[in-house]
């Protein structure tokens, strides 16, 4: 039973028309971290973090799949129970694909989560700062996303797939947010055949043993081929 594990970044989506977030014309370029991606930047102004995830989920919305994404839903359609998908994006790109098995370790869009007591439900197209919870009542709704200093999803299932994983690929990411950044490196050490397949050298692409280069519409599908 060979194990391939797959982790994508904002570069899978970037030719179904997502922003990646440090090209040079990236998320990061037009908004700053602190302000739409902690915790911190929510409790200080909710509805500029509520209007960044508005425009993106509509974004979001309007994209379709591209062929890197049907590749991978391809791939565990071949190889059942086999392959697993742990995505850092939080789109539902993969899902719209036909993945069946995908993480979504930084949430997703299409969740809101209530800040207050934990409840998440389908998120609505426009969150606003004055949505109450369905569960408790309280006007603390978010977006369902892993924010800077808050702990990724699905860390106990992470860490045994790095462990059992025959084969790891890293797709459409730059290496620069952790803990998905040392899964190549943790990946190789123990044992799998570690590959990365991205537009240009990443921060770590050191880690891989091979690189295919590329768009990714383009060398994902001849990789999975
Ligand atoms: C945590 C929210 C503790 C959702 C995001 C100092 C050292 C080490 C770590 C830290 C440190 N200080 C702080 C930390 C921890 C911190 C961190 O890593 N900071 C960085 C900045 C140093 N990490 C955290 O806080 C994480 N939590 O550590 O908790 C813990 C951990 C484990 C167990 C217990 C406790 C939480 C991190 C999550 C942050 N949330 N986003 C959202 O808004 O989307 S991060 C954000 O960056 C997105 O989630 C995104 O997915 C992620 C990574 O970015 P990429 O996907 O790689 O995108 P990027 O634009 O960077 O790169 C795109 C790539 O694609 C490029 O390489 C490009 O060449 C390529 N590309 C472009 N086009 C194409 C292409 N490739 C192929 N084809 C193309 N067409």
């Amino acid at each position: 039973m060979t194990k391939i594990v797959i982790l994508t970044g904002a570069g899978i989506s970037a030719e179904s028309g997502l922003g990646t977030f440090r090209d040079e014309d990236g998320l990061w370029a037009q908004h700053r971290i602190e302000d739409v991606a902690t915790p911190e930047g929510f409790a200080r102004n909710p509805a500029l973090v509520q209007a960044f995830y508005n425009a993106r989920r509509a974004q979001a919305a309007e994209a379709r799949p591209n062929p890197a994404h049907v590749a991978l839903a391809r791939l565990e359609a071949e190889h059942e129970g086999e392959v697993l998908v742990i995505t850092q994006n939080v789109d539902g790109l993969h899902e719209a694909a036909g993945s069946r098995n995908v993480l979504h370790m930084h949430g997703q869009l299409d969740r809101a989560l209530c800040h207050a007591c934990g409840h998440r439900w389908p998120a609505p197209d426009e969150m606003r700062i004055e949505d109450a919870c369905p569960d408790c009542g309280r006007c603390q709704t978010r977006p369902d996303v892993v924010w800077f200093g808050e702990i990724p999803y699905g860390m106990d299932r992470i860490d045994p797939a790095l462990v059992e994983a025959d084969i790891f690929a890293a797709i459409g990411t730059s290496g620069n947010v952790y803990p998905a950044a040392a899964y190549g490196q943790h990946a190789r050490r123990m044992g799998a055949h570690t590959v990365e397949l991205n537009l240009e050298v990443s921060t770590a692409s050191r880690d891989f043993a091979e690189h295919r280069r590329g768009p990714a519409s383009e060398v994902v599908p001849l990789w999975v081929e």
